[in-house]
C-alpha cells in the first residue's frame, strides 16, 4: 500500500471539471482534499492563472509507479497535448510525495520518469498552500532531510504566497477532510 500527496493543476477548458477529474477517479482511495486555489503561473511563462488543488490518496495495490501511470492517464483523458515545459495544460497531476507502508516517504532520483518527492514542491507556494490546508503537520524531504512544510512555505517569497488565494470552489460535495 502507498499512501500518494497528488498536486492537480489547470489553466486550460473547464478548469474545475479537469480538476474534479481525478476526485472521480480516485473515488474512495480519497484520504483529504484541499480547497481550490487560484494561483498565478509558476516558472516564467506567459499564460492564464491555474486552479490547483492536492489531494491525499491511499491504494493497497498501488506503488509509487503506479501513482504515476494513474495520473498521466487522467492528463491524457483531459486531452492534455505536452508543448512547452510548464505551460499551459488542461490538466497537471504531480506525484509530491509518495509514502510506503511503513509511512517512510520514498525517494528516488535515478529515473527521469519519476522523481520522488517531486524535486519542485519545495519551491512551489501553489503546491505547500494546498497541502498546509489539509495536513499542517506534513514533512518534505529535501536533500535527505525531512522538513516541516510550514518551514518551506515561510522561506518562499512573499510574492510567491501572494499568488495563490483561496477560492469558494469546492471538488466534492461533502466538506473536505483533514488528514
Ligand atoms: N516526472 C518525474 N517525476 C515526477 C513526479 N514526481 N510527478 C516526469 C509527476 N511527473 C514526474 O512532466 C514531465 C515528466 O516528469 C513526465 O514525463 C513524468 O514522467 P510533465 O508534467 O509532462 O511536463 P512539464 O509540465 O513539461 O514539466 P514538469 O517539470 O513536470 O512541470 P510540472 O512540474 O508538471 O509543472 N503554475 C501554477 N500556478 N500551477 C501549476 O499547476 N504547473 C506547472 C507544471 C507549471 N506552472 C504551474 C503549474
Ligand atoms: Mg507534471
Amino acid at each position: 500500500m502507498t499512501r500518494a500527496v497528488l498536486s492537480i493543476g489547470s489553466n486550460l477548458g473547464d478548469r474545475l471539471a479537469h480538476l474534479r477529474s481525478v476526485l472521480d477517479a480516485l473515488g474512495e482511495r480519497t484520504i483529504a482534499v484541499s480547497p481550490v486555489y487560484t494561483t498565478a503561473p509558476w516558472g516564467g511563462v506567459d499564460q492564464d492563472d491555474y486552479l490547483n488543488a492536492v489531494v491525499v490518496a491511499e491504494d493497497p495495490a498501488f506503488d509509487d509507479y503506479a501513482w504515476l501511470r494513474f495520473g498521466q492517464e487522467l492528463e491524457q483523458a483531459a486531452d492534455r497535448v505536452r508543448e512547452i515545459r510548464w505551460g499551459a495544460r488542461t490538466l497537471d497531476v504531480d506525484i509530491v510525495q509518495c509514502a510506503d507502508d511503513a509511512g517512510t516517504s520514498i525517494a528516488r532520483d535515478t529515473d527521469p520518469t519519476l522523481i520522488l518527492p517531486h524535486p519542485q514542491a519545495p519551491n512551489r507556494a501553489f503546491v505547500l498552500i494546498p497541502w498546509m490546508a489539509v495536513d499542517p503537520s506534513a514533512h518534505l524531504l529535501v536533500d535527505g532531510a525531512a522538513r516541516p512544510i510550514v518551514e518551506l512555505l515561510a522561506e518562499l517569497d512573499q510574492s510567491e504566497r501572494d499568488g495563490v488565494l483561496r477560492t469558494d470552489l469546492v471538488l466534492r460535495d461533502e466538506s473536505a477532510r483533514s488528514c
